[in-house]
């Protein structure tokens, strides 16, 4: 399925005003959407590698209105990072244009693909190596958020709706298990029965936002670990990327999409669940990092409830593989036929460990609220 999706690469490497000339490419990272490919070029004896992105247009049904986002948001990180005597090169994502100046490229098939800048000599975890890492992602994630602050959200078009709308995810994953169109329904009983036992905890963010109680912000909204690139000589948390999902969301839901990736002691896709929990001490690392990155921007509601943040996220995102195996695995990719299932796994089992864990998780956003203050 992804190659005939890419059938295409050929053309879209053409469209595009690349430095030097195509040696090489191949398939790049570990991210669930997207088909992302590494591209080398040659010019003069020297190597010049870009990202190649062919955009997941079943996901983001309006693919000009995303371009614009990315664009109106890079060209504003661009600026900051100016202001702040960084490096736009390598702290934010670059566009790359077409040969006639365009920021992305059609191709005759309707594929949309597009280039950024390869950010080189960096390091990118699907898990947390040095617990030190975690926490600067927190900072630079908290830091991110407060930059976004000043973005004029009306700018920007909601790339998915209801992206983080846990109780409209709720629905469509009723709807998939009553339709069960693979027949998978009778050998995931336990699981359903473990997501609708939670069925009254899922309103609870949207419904403080709907009271006026949580602030809508400018959110990434898919801050996991492998979305933030870090130097390897620095070992600085250096750019945040994959920007296909910032709008208008909850500052508590990118706290806790981090928690429910990163301080996760195992893989996203672990199938031994006995290397699975939710590590107190990665989830106070990064509480601290984000608290420290927000510099008290956030009310006193949000802190209170960025624990509730990252269960949400969890059971949300453990659903939606779960939904997805129930539909087949039409969403995100997988390598295997269990793939989907053996995720939603984990994301419950981080659950039930936060569920077992609260009290200190609570205890921990409280005291590092204090030592902000
Ligand atoms: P997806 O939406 O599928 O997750 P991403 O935009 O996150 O796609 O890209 C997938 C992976 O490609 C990232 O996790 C990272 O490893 C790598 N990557 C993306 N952009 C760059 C870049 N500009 N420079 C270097 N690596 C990148
Ligand atoms: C997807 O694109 P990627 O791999 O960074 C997904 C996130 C999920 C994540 C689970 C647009 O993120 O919402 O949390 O997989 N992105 C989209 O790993 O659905
Ligand atoms: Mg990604």
């Amino acid at each position: 399925m992804g190659a005939d999706r890419c059938q295409k690469i050929e053309e879209a490497l053409q469209a595009f005003a690349l430095d030097g000339a195509v040696k090489a490419y191949e398939r790049y990272g570990s991210g669930h959407i997207n088909d992302t490919f590494r591209v080398t070029c040659e010019k003069d004896g020297k190597e010049i590698h870009y990202i190649l992105q062919r955009m997941n247009t079943e996901v983001f049904k309006d693919p000009v209105s995303l371009m614009k986002n990315i664009i109106g948001v890079t060209s504003f990180m661009r600026k900051k990072i100016i202001e702040q005597g960084g490096d736009p090169e390598r702290e934010t994502l670059n566009l790359v244009p077409t040969k006639d100046g365009k920021l992305y490229f059609v191709d005759s098939i309707n594929g949309y693909w597009r280039v950024y800048l390869f950010i080189e000599d960096t390091a990118c975890y699907d898990l947390v190596e040095k617990p030190e890492d975690f926490y600067n992602s927190g900072k630079a994630f908290g830091h991110f958020q407060r930059l976004l602050s000043e973005y004029p959200a009306k700018e920007l078009t909601e790339t998915i709706q209801n992206f983080h709308n846990t109780p409209v995810r709720f629905e469509t994953f009723q709807k998939a298990v009553e339709e069960d169109i693979c027949g998978r329904r009778k050998d995931v009983e336990k699981e359903i029965q473990f997501v609708r036992d939670r069925a009254g905890e899922m309103g609870k963010a949207m419904d403080m936002l709907a009271e006026g109680r949580l602030p809508l912000r400018v959110t990434h909204n898919d801050t996991k670990l492998n979305n933030i690139m870090f130097d390897k000589k620095s070992g600085d948390a250096l750019c945040i990327i994959d920007l296909d999902t910032i709008m208008p969301g909850l500052s508590i839901f990118d706290f806790g999409d981090s928690i429910r990736f990163g301080a996760n002691t195992g893989a996203e896709d672990e199938p031994d669940l006995s290397k699975v929990s939710m590590s107190l001490e990665l989830f106070e690392l990064y509480t601290k990092g984000f608290l420290e990155g927000c510099q008290g921007s956030l009310t006193k509601e949000e802190v209170d409830m960025l624990p509730m943040g990252a269960k949400l996220m969890t059971l949300e995102c453990g659903m939606r593989f779960l939904t997805d195996y129930l539909q087949g695995d039409v969403y995100f990719h997988t390598t295997y036929p269990e793939h989907n299932l053996v995720r939603c796994h984990t994301q419950f089992e981080m659950v039930a460990d936060m569920e077992r864990k609260w009290a200190q998780m609570e205890e921990i956003v409280k005291r590092q609220a204090e030592n902000i203050r």
